[in-house]
């Protein structure tokens, strides 16, 4: 157990319903993660952290909707509605979320022009969060996530999680998706296949 760590991505009010990135009935997972935390010897959280004007919102290419997407010098980008804005209530966390035992939170997409879904790289797949280095400091060696979106930031982070040899278990119950254009079912796929372990 004390080689286990929590890690609660993206439980914010953006992702919740009312938020500008709502994820249908995120808000059910916050009394699934508070039981869990108690449970693990280290929890980490993630939080998207975005500046106004971020490349990764529509509204930062003119003629672009939310949802569509466009390519970037590191490969192709979907588009957001503006959320998660640094400082901003949406981009708190869930007021319900008890993160008091969190050791570590880490933040993520503040670079202008690169997203970032990850917990441990950013989109380009190369600009390192710093969180695997954390990990392997602290000798832990089995990570399971929880949070949202199930198919973008915990699946994202669950691929990396395995790419860097730590075992990855996704508690899918305390996770749920934003399913754009069947990337929910594709994502789970890629994660069974990749050598995550769902539950
Ligand atoms: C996320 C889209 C944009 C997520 C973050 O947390 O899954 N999705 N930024
Ligand atoms: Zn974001």
């Amino acid at each position: 157990m004390a080689k286990d760590a929590l890690i609660v991505v993206d439980v914010q009010n953006d992702f919740c319903p009312g938020g500008a990135l709502g994820v249908e009935a995120g808000h059910e997972i916050v009394p699934i993660i508070n039981r869990l935390m108690v449970r693990f010897d280290h929890v980490i959280i993630t939080q998207d952290w975005h500046p106004a004007g971020h490349s990764s919102f529509a509204s930062s290419h003119p003629g672009k909707a939310p949802f569509e997407s466009i390519m970037m010098p590191y490969g192709e980008q979907t588009l957001w509605p503006e959320h998660c804005i640094q400082g901003s209530v949406g981009a708190d966390f869930h007021h319900d979320l008890d993160w008091t035992k969190a050791e570590l939170v880490i933040r993520k997409g503040f670079r202008p022009h690169v997203d970032s879904y990850s917990a441990f790289f950013e989109n380009d797949h190369k600009t390192p969060t710093g969180l695997a280095g954390y990990l392997r400091e602290r000798k832990i060696t089995n990570v399971t996530f929880a949070g949202l979106a199930t198919d973008y930031c915990v699946a994202y982070s669950a691929l990396d999680a395995v790419e860097h040899g730590f075992a990855a278990d996704v508690l899918l119950d305390a996770c749920r998706g934003i399913d754009l254009g069947g990337s929910l079912a594709a994502m789970i796929t890629k994660m069974r296949k990749a050598g995550v372990t769902l539950i």
